[in-house]
C-alpha cells in the first residue's frame, strides 16, 4: 500500500515536473508507458479535485447541473511555469524605484502604497542584478515560487484523504457541490442564489442562508471572495462562514440569533472563469478572463465597479494587472452581481474577502477624503479588529483603502457603500507575505476562523444598528376607548438616523393590516400615541427605528416581535353584574329594575321597559 502510494507520487511528481519542461514533455508525448501514467494520474487528479467529497443524490446531482451554465468551450492551454522567478518586498524608495519595478515585473502581488512604502513583486532572478545596481533594496520572501506552486499542484493532485472539507483548497466544481450539499442537507434554511453568468458562461453563485422565507423583512448581509481568482485563501474563508453559520444553526447561540434576525448571502467565486483558470493552467491568474481587444486576457474586477470608476490606483493598459476595463461595469461579473443586489435594500452590511496582507479595509479606496460614515466604519472595524485578533493575534492594519494601502478607484466597496449604501470592508486574509497566494493548507481553518469571528462582529454590530429603550407605553391591558402614549428613546450606534420618519411607531389590531405613525422628537424622546381602541379587542405594537444602512427592532431585533395588549373585555349581554357569567343572580338584577327604564342594560330589546320581553331575551342568554 505504502509502496503504491509512493508509486503514485514518484508518477504525479514526473508529470507535474513535466509541465515545466518542454523537452521533457516532448518525451511524454513520445512514451507510451509513460502516457498511460499519465492519463491515470490525470483521472486520480480528477477525482481529487473535480469529485466532491460526499456523492451527491442523483436527484441533486441533476438540479445542480440544471441550475449550473455549461461554460463555453476554451482550447486547453499547458500549466504556466514559473522557472526561475522569486518573490520580492522592495522599499519603494523614489518614484522611479516603482517605474523601474513596473518594467522588469508584471505581477506586482501587493500594489504600492507609494513612495516610502514596501511592495511585493513576482520578478526573474535574473532581473535581481537590475535591482541592485539601481540601489533599490528588497528581501527575497519566496526564492521559488515555482517549487511552491508545483508542490502545491502535486498535493491537490492526491486522492482526497481527509474527511474534513477544509483540509485544503477546493476546485470550481467542488465548491459548487459543497454549496448544494449544504442546501440538500439543510433545507429549511438554505437556498441557492446566482447573481448572472461569467463571460465563459459560468454561473455566479452563492447561497442564501436564513430561518425566514423570502421576501421577510430583515436586515441583510453579503460576503463575497475570489474577485481576484488566484487568492483561494479567500474563497475558503467564504465557504467556512457557510459552514459555521449552518452548523452553528441550533448549537451556536451567536450563530443562531443571527440566523433568527437576518439574511446571509455568501459568494464563494465572483470570478469563476479566473478561479478555474487558476486551477487549471496559471496559479497565479488575477483578473477574470475577458478577451481584450489588444488581444490580452482580463478586467481587474476590482476596479471595474460603477462608483469612482476611471480615477487613480486602476490601469488603461489592458496588459497590466489592475485594468479597469472599458467602462464602469463593462464586465457580466460585476454587472450581474450589481443588479442582483440592487434590489435588496435590506443589505446592511457586506465584506468583499481578498487575500493576502491582513488588512481590514473601508471606503474610499477612490479619494483620500474620508467618507461620511468614517466613525462609524471605524467604530464597526474596531470590533471586528479585535474579534479577530483575540482568536489568534494576528493585528490585522484597519483604516480606509486609500490612506491604508493605496489608492484604488472601482473597487467594489467603494460602490457598496457609495450607490448600495452599505457598511463595506473588505478584508486582506493570511498571510504577511511569507508565503502569498500560495498560503499552506494547514492555515485554512485557522485564517477562516479568526476571519470568522471579524464577519460575526460585523453583524452583530450592524444589527444593533440603534438602541430602542422604552420610556413608557401600553403594558398587556389597554383601557377601552382611551388612546396610549408611547415614549421611547433611541441611540444611534451604527450610521445615523435616516432624514426623515426614521423612528416609527406600528401596531396590529387583531392580527390585521399593519398601521404606522411617525414618532415624534419632543425633548429627545420618541413621542406617538396608540389610537382608542374598542373592547374586546387584542393589539400588536412595536417600535422601529431606521438608520442609514438598517432597521431595528423593539421589544427584539427579530421579526414579528412585538408587545402584546388587550383592550377591556366587551361587557357581555345579560352579565349584568359583570361576573362573566348570565345566571340567577343577574336575572334577580332585572327583576330589580322591573318597568320603565331609560338606557338601562337590563333593557335587552331597548323599548325603555324592562318587561317579560327582556325576561324572555335574557334566558336565551343564560
Ligand atoms: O487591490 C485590490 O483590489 C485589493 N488588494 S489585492 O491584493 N487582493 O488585489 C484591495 C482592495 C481594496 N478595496 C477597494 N479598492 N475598494
Ligand atoms: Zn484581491
Amino acid at each position: 500500500m505504502a509502496y503504491n502510494n509512493f508509486l503514485l507520487k514518484l508518477k504525479l511528481s514526473m508529470i507535474y515536473k513535466n509541465y515545466c519542461k518542454p523537452d521533457l514533455r516532448l518525451n511524454m508525448r513520445m512514451s507510451r508507458p509513460i502516457m498511460l501514467s499519465v492519463s491515470f494520474a490525470l483521472s486520480v487528479f480528477a477525482m481529487a479535485g473535480v469529485m466532491p467529497p460526499l456523492a451527491l443524490p442523483t436527484e441533486l446531482a441533476i438540479n445542480q447541473q440544471a441550475q449550473l451554465k455549461a461554460p463555453i468551450e476554451v482550447p486547453a492551454e499547458d500549466p504556466v511555469c514559473f522557472d526561475d522567478q522569486v518573490v520580492i518586498r522592495a522599499l519603494i524608495a523614489h518614484a522611479r524605484d516603482l517605474m523601474l519595478l513596473n518594467q522588469l515585473s508584471d505581477d506586482p502581488w501587493t500594489h504600492s502604497p507609494g513612495i516610502g512604502g514596501t511592495s511585493d513583486w513576482r520578478i526573474s532572478r535574473d532581473k535581481l542584478s537590475v535591482l541592485n545596481e539601481a540601489g533599490i533594496s528588497y528581501d527575497i520572501f519566496i526564492d521559488d515560487i515555482n517549487a511552491l506552486v508545483e508542490s502545491e499542484r502535486e498535493r491537490l493532485a492526491q486522492p482526497v484523504e481527509s474527511v474534513d472539507w477544509f483540509a485544503d483548497f477546493k476546485n470550481l466544481a467542488a465548491i459548487n457541490a459543497q454549496l448544494d450539499m449544504y442546501v440538500a442537507a439543510h433545507p429549511t434554511t438554505c437556498k441557492i442564489v446566482n447573481s448572472g453568468t461569467s463571460i465563459q458562461g459560468r454561473t455566479i453563485r452563492g447561497i442564501r442562508i436564513s430561518r425566514h422565507p423570502e421576501g421577510t423583512v430583515v436586515p441583510g448581509f453579503v460576503f463575497t471572495a475570489t474577485q481576484h481568482a488566484r487568492e483561494w485563501a479567500a474563497t475558503m474563508t467564504a465557504m467556512w462562514i457557510v459552514d459555521r453559520l449552518v452548523e452553528g444553526d441550533g448549537v451556536d447561540a451567536r450563530a443562531t440569533a443571527i440566523l433568527d434576525s437576518s439574511e446571509v448571502f455568501v459568494f464563494p467565486v465572483l470570478n469563476p472563469d479566473g478561479y478555474e483558470y487558476s486551477w487549471v493552467t496559471n496559479r497565479l491568474w488575477r483578473k477574470n478572463r475577458r478577451q481584450n481587444s489588444g488581444g490580452s486576457y482580463g478586467v481587474d474586477m476590482n476596479r471595474n465597479w460603477g462608483f469612482g470608476w476611471g480615477g487613480v490606483g486602476a490601469s488603461t493598459n489592458q496588459n497590466n494587472e489592475t485594468y479597469r476595463g472599458t467602462a464602469a461595469f463593462s464586465e457580466p461579473e460585476t454587472r450581474g452581481f450589481r443588479d442582483w443586489v440592487t434590489p435588496r435594500t435590506n443589505i446592511a452590511a457586506s465584506l468583499d474577502i481578498h487575500s493576502y496582507s491582513e488588512l481590514l479595509l473601508w471606503p474610499w479606496g477612490y479619494t483620500g477624503t474620508l467618507c461620511p460614515d468614517e466613525s462609524s466604519f471605524a467604530n464597526v472595524g474596531t470590533a471586528m479588529h479585535d474579534a479577530i485578533q483575540d482568536v489568534y493575534g494576528h493585528d490585522y492594519l484597519a483604516g480606509p483603502v486609500y490612506s491604508t494601502i493605496y489608492p484604488a478607484s472601482g473597487g467594489i466597496c467603494d460602490w457598496e457603500y457609495g450607490t448600495a449604501k452599505q457598511l463595506s470592508y473588505t478584508v486582506e486574509v493570511r498571510d504577511l507575505g511569507t508565503y502569498g497566494f500560495i498560503m499552506p493548507a494547514s492555515e485554512i481553518i485557522p485564517n477562516a476562523t479568526e476571519n470568522f469571528a471579524g464577519i460575526m462582529a460585523l453583524m452583530e454590530k450592524s444589527l444593533q444598528a440603534s438602541t430602542i429603550s422604552l420610556v413608557t407605553g401600553p403594558t398587556s391591558f389597554m383601557n377601552a376607548g382611551e388612546a396610549s402614549t408611547v415614549r421611547a428613546t433611541v441611540e444611534v450606534n451604527v450610521g445615523s438616523l435616516i432624514a426623515s420618519n426614521p423612528v416609527r411607531l406600528h401596531w396590529k389590531v387583531n392580527g390585521g393590516n399593519k398601521q404606522t405613525l411617525n414618532m415624534a422628537l419632543v425633548g429627545g424622546e420618541r413621542v406617538a400615541q396608540l389610537p382608542a381602541f374598542a373592547c374586546g379587542e387584542s393589539i400588536a405594537w412595536w417600535i422601529e427605528a431606521e438608520t442609514t444602512f438598517t432597521f431595528t427592532r423593539w421589544p427584539n431585533n427579530i421579526p414579528d416581535s412585538s408587545r402584546g395588549a388587550s383592550t377591556t373585555p366587551c361587557p357581555i349581554e345579560g352579565d349584568f353584574n359583570a361576573d362573566e357569567l348570565v345566571d340567577l343572580s343577574d336575572l334577580s338584577l332585572l327583576l330589580l329594575v322591573f318597568g320603565e327604564c331609560v338606557a338601562c342594560p337590563e333593557d335587552l330589546n331597548n323599548d325603555n321597559t324592562v318587561d317579560s320581553a327582556d325576561i324572555g331575551l335574557f334566558l336565551l342568554l343564560y
